[in-house]
C-alpha cells in the first residue's frame, strides 16, 4: 500500500498524512536502543565497528515536480523513481533559504537563515572562521570528507573555503558565478586551480566540468571504501547555462522534441542527474557498501518558472505546478512563498529504511546536520537551529524515540521574512510598508487567501518567533579577493565576444580631470541588487570589475534609476563619464541619462545635460556647460534593450575644485 501511494501520490499526499509519526511503518532494529547513545552502537551494521557512510546528493534547481515520480509528463527520471520505491520520500522537505548560497550555508551549518553567516546570494560570501559544518563535525570520528560540485559558502582567499571547514577535499566550483559555465578553463580543488583541457569558458569546450566532478566523487568513494566517508555532492546540473554534450545519452531522449532548445537541454540535464544517481548507487552495490551507506537525494531551492511563455506562464516544465492536479505553489526560487522552498527529497538505505514510504513531516535543510550527528554519534555544535529527523527516517525502534516536530521554522531573505508553525505560514514581503500575511497550508497550499485578520493570536505568536529568530548577520572575511575575482571571470574565460576583454584586462574611464574616485561618497540611490552584491557604491569605487545593478528581486524596480554623489567639496562640473559593465552581460546598460549638479543633496532643478549612451564597453562621456555644486545626481531613464534595469561599472565626474 505504501509503495502504491509513493508512485501515485498527489500533493499534498493524502495518504502521506496518514503516515506521519507512529503510523508510519517502521523498520524494527533487533536491538533496543536509547536516544542518548549513538545509533551505530546499536543497529546491526555490515561492519559493527564503523559508522555508516553518508552520501548527500543535491541537484541545483531540480524542482519538486520536475521528476517523473511526481507524475511529470515530459522529464524522465527512472533511477530516482526507483530510489523512491526503495526508500523514503518526503513531501514537506523545505529549503533553508530560497537561493543557492544561503541554503548551502544552512545545510552545512545547521543554522537557520536568521543565524546564518551567508544570507546574500553573491556567490562567494564566506562562512566565518572556525564555523562548524557537517564535515568538521564528522571528521573527528574518522570520516573521510569529500565535497564535489558547487560550494557557495566562501570564495578562494576567504575564511569560508571548504578545506578550512572540515573537508579533506572539495573539487568543483567555490564561487557560484564560476559555476554558471560547464566549460570553464579550470575547476578548483582545495583552493588550487585544476585546468580543464580545451576549455575557454562560456558554453562550449572539450571538457565537460560535470563529468569531471562526478568522476572525482566516484573515485573518492572507491578510495575510501574501507573507512567511513561523507560524500557531499552539491552538483550543478540542471542549473547554470543549459549545456550538455551532444553525445550524452540523456540528449537522445529529447533531441527530437518540438521544444525550445534550452528546454530540451534542461530536460536532458535532469535525466543526466538521474543517471548520476544510479552511478552512485551502482558503485555502492559493487563495493558492497549499500547496506552501510545512507544516501540522500534532494533539490536545493524551489523551482524557477524557466522558459516561460504565453502558453506556459509557470515555466515550460511547470516546476511549481502539480502535473496531476494543476495546483500551484506560489512564486518560485528567490521567494519565501512555498514555490521558493519546496524541494524534492528522498533517502535510501537498504535494510535500514523500509522501501516505499512517504513522510509528510515538515522539516528543512538545517535539520540535516543534527540528523547526521544522531546517526553517526557525532557531537553537533551547540548553536544550531536544526532538529534531527532520524526517528522519521529510521523509526522509533531504531532510534529509541518519537519524531518531534519543529516549534517553528524560520526564513529570511533580502527583506522577506517567513515563519512556519504547524499548518500556519506567516509571510512578510519586502519594504517598509509590507504587512504580515497568514496562510493555512493544510487548506491553501497555493497561499492565495490571506487570513491574517482572522487569526491575530496565531499571527502574533509567529511574529514573535520571527523577532526571536533574527540576529544581524556576521559574515566571514576575505584575506584577498584576487583569486575569487579570477574565478568569477573564469565563467567566460577567453570565450567572450570581441567587445570584451580577457580576464584582467578591462576598459577604464580615462582618468584625466576626474574628481578622485576615493573622495566620492554615495548620498543615496534608488535601488541596488544586494542579492548579487551589485551595490550602488560599486558605481563609484574606481574598480571597473564591480557593478551597480538596480534591484530585480523580488521584483524589478522601474526607471528612473538614480544615484546622488557627494563630491566632498564644490566643483565646477563639466563632464560625466560612464563605463558600462565589463562582463559578458548587457543587462542594465544605460541608454537615456540625465546629469544634475547642485549645492544641496536633495534639490536638483534643471539637468546640466541629457544624453543617450551607446551599447558599448568602452568609456563614454557627455560634456556640458560647467555647473558649480557639491552634489551630482545621475538619473538613468532607459536601458539599451528597453529593460526596466540600470547598471554601471563606473561613473566618473570631471570638474575643477572651486575655492570658496
Ligand atoms: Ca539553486
Ligand atoms: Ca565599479
Amino acid at each position: 500500500m505504501t509503495k502504491q501511494c509513493v508512485l501515485n501520490c498527489v500533493d499534498p499526499c493524502p495518504a502521506g498524512s496518514h503516515f506521519r509519526g507512529q503510523t508510519l511503518i517502521r523498520f524494527a532494529a533487533a536491538a533496543i536502543v536509547t536516544a542518548s547513545l549513538p545509533l551505530t552502537d546499536h543497529v546491526e551494521a555490515a561492519d559493527d565497528s564503523r559508522q555508516p557512510n553518508i552520501v548527500y546528493i543535491m541537484s541545483d534547481e531540480l524542482a519538486y515536480y520536475e521528476v517523473s515520480y511526481m507524475g511529470h509528463p515530459q522529464i524522465q527520471t527512472p533511477r530516482i523513481d526507483r530510489m523512491v520505491a526503495e526508500g523514503l520520500m518526503f513531501t514537506n522537505a523545505l529549503a533553508g533559504a530560497p537561493v543557492c548560497a544561503p541554503l548551502r550555508c544552512t545545510l552545512m551549518t545547521g543554522k537557520h537563515a536568521g543565524h546564518a553567516s551567508v544570507r546574500q546570494n553573491g556567490g562567494g560570501t564566506p562562512l566565518r572562521e572556525g564555523e562548524e559544518t557537517i564535515a568538521s563535525m564528522l571528521k573527528p570520528l574518522g570520516y573521510a570528507t569529500g565535497g564535489f560540485g558547487k560550494w557557495g559558502c566562501g570564495g578562494r582567499g576567504s575564511t569560508g573555503v571548504p578545506e578550512k571547514h572540515g573537508f579533506d577535499v572539495f573539487f568543483g566550483y567555490y564561487d557560484q558565478v564560476h559555476a554558471h559555465s560547464f566549460y570553464p578553463p579550470y575547476l578548483i580543488r582545495n583552493s588550487q586551480e585544476v585546468p580543464l583541457k580545451g576549455n575557454r569558458g562560456g558554453r562550449s569546450g572539450e571538457t565537460y566540468s560535470h563529468y569531471e566532478i562526478m568522476n572525482a566523487s566516484l573515485q573518492f568513494i572507491r578510495d575510501n571504501k574501507d573507512r567511513p566517508f561523507f560524500c557531499y555532492l552539491p552538483i550543478t546540473p540542471p542549473h547554470g547555462m543549459y549545456d550538455i554534450p551532444e553525445t550524452d545519452p540523456a540528449v537522445q531522449l529529447y533531441k527530437d522534441k518540438d521544444w525550445p532548445s534550452e528546454a530540451k537541454n534542461y530536460a536532458a540535464m535532469v535525466t543526466m542527474v538521474d543517471r548520476n544517481v544510479g552511478e552512485v548507487l551502482d558503485l555502492l552495490k559493487e563495493l558492497e557498501l549499500e547496506e552501510n551507506t545512507i544516501v540522500f537525494f534532494a533539490g536545493d531551492n524551489g523551482g524557477q518558472d524557466r522558459f516561460k511563455s504565453k502558453e506556459h506562464p509557470r515555466g515550460f516544465f511547470g516546476p511549481n505546478v502539480n502535473p496531476k492536479t494543476g495546483v500551484e505553489f506560489r512564486a518560485g526560487k528567490g521567494s519565501l512563498y512555498e514555490g521558493g522552498l519546496k524541494i524534492p527529497s528522498l533517502v535510501r538505505w537498504p535494510g535500514r529504511i523500509k522501501p516505499g514510504q512517504v513522510s509528510d513531516l515538515v522539516w528543512y535543510q538545517p535539520d540535516i546536520l543534527p540528523t547526521l550527528a544522531e546517526l553517526s554519534g557525532a557531537k553537533a555544535p551547540a548553536d544550531i537551529d536544526g532538529m534531527s529527523i532520524l526517528p522519521e527516517i529510521l523509526g522509533k525502534e531504531a532510534t529509541g524515540r518519537d519524531q518531534e516536530s519543529h516549534k517553528y521554522l524560520y526564513w529570511e531573505f533580502v527583506g522577506q521574512t517567513a515563519v512556519r508553525m504547524d499548518q500556519w505560514k506567516a509571510y512578510r514581503g519586502r519594504g517598509p510598508k509590507a504587512k504580515w500575511e497568514l496562510y493555512d497550508l493544510d487548506k491553501d497550499i497555493s497561499e492565495t487567501s490571506d487570513i491574517a485578520g482572522d487569526y491575530p493570536d496565531a499571527l502574533a505568536t509567529m511574529v514573535q518567533f520571527a523577532d526571536d529568530a533574527h540576529t544581524d548577520v556576521v559574515e566571514g572575511v576575505f584575506h584577498s579577493r584576487t583569486e575569487h575575482e579570477r574565478d568569477r571571470w573564469a565563467k567566460y574565460g577567453t570565450s567572450r565576444d570581441a567587445n570584451s576583454k580577457p580576464p584582467g584586462k578591462v576598459n577604464l574611464i580615462p582618468p584625466e580631470g576626474l574628481v578622485t574616485p576615493s573622495t566620492l561618497k554615495l548620498v543615496r540611490f534608488s535601488s541596488e541588487n544586494r542579492g548579487n552584491r551589485k551595490f550602488a557604491r560599486n558605481a563609484i569605487d574606481g574598480n571597473p570589475y564591480t557593478i551597480w545593478h538596480s534591484q530585480f528581486l523580488p521584483k524589478a524596480e522601474k526607471h528612473p534609476h538614480e544615484l546622488v554623489i557627494d563630491l566632498g567639496a564644490r566643483y565646477s562640473v563639466r563632464e560625466l563619464r560612464y563605463l558600462a559593465r565589463q562582463d559578458n552581460g548587457w543587462n542594465g546598460a544605460i541608454a537615456k541619462c540625465e546629469v544634475y549638479v547642485s549645492d544641496a543633496p536633495d534639490e536638483f532643478e534643471e539637468p546640466a545635460a541629457s544624453t543617450t549612451f551607446k551599447k558599448k564597453r568602452t568609456s563614454q562621456s557627455v560634456e556640458f556647460k560647467p555647473v558649480t555644486g557639491r552634489y551630482v545626481l545621475i538619473r538613468a531613464l532607459s536601458e539599451v534593450s528597453g529593460q526596466p534595469w540600470a547598471s554601471a561599472a563606473e561613473f566618473g565626474i570631471v570638474g575643477e575644485r572651486v575655492r570658496d
